[in-house]
C-alpha cells in the first residue's frame, strides 16, 4: 500500500454533485482507498480566469495501484463523468490529478510527480492542508507553502 494524494476540481454543472460522484468512483476502484477527504472548496479560477468559478476538493488514498495506473483510474473517472479536453486551463465537468504518490519523483510525458505547480496553487493546497498539513512538499509542509500564497475568494463550503 502506498499513499498517495489526489486533487478534483469541477466548474461545468453541478460540481459538488460531480465532486461527489467522482470521490465515490475512486472509492469503488479495485486497489484505491480513501482515507480522507477534504470538505469542497468554491475557488476563483486561476490561470485562464474567463471561466467560471472552481469547486475544488483533495483525498488521501492508500492504493496498490502504480503513479501511472491511478493517474489512468482517474482519467477513466473523468472521462466517463463527461470531460472532453478543449483549452488548457479552460473549464472542465472534472480533473482529477495526482498530486503526490509516496516519494515518487517522475516526469515522463503523462505524468509528473509532484504535480508542476502544486506549490503555487492555493485551491490546490487549501484544500490538502485540510487533510494532510504536514505533508512535506520539497522542503516545506503544506501549511508553510500555502502560508506563501494568496488565497483571497477560497471559500469552504458547508
Ligand atoms: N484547474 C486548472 C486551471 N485553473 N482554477 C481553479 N480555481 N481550480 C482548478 O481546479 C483549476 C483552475 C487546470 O487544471
Ligand atoms: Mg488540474
Ligand atoms: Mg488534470
Amino acid at each position: 500500500m502506498t499513499a498517495a494524494y489526489l486533487g478534483l476540481g469541477s466548474n461545468i454543472g453541478d460540481k459538488a454533485a460531480i465532486l461527489a460522484e467522482a470521490v465515490a468512483r475512486l472509492a469503488v476502484t479495485p486497489g484505491i482507498r480513501i482515507t480522507a477527504r477534504s470538505s469542497d472548496y468554491r475557488t476563483p479560477p486561476w490561470g485562464d480566469t474567463d471561466q467560471d468559478w472552481f469547486l475544488n476538493a483533495a483525498v488521501a488514498v492508500d492504493t496498490t495501484l502504480s503513479p501511472h495506473a491511478l493517474l489512468e483510474a482517474g482519467l477513466a473517472i473523468e472521462t466517463a463523468l463527461g470531460r472532453v479536453r478543449e483549452r488548457r486551463w479552460g473549464p472542465r465537468v472534472i480533473d482529477i490529478d495526482v498530486l503526490f504518490y509516496d516519494g515518487a519523483d517522475i516526469a515522463d510525458e503523462r505524468l509528473v510527480l509532484p504535480h508542476r505547480f502544486v506549490r503555487e496553487r492555493a485551491f490546490v493546497l487549501v484544500p490538502l492542508a485540510e487533510i494532510a498539513p504536514d505533508l512535506m512538499i520539497g522542503p516545506v509542509t503544506v501549511t508553510q507553502a500555502l502560508s506563501a500564497l494568496d488565497a483571497t475568494g477560497i471559500e469552504r463550503m458547508a
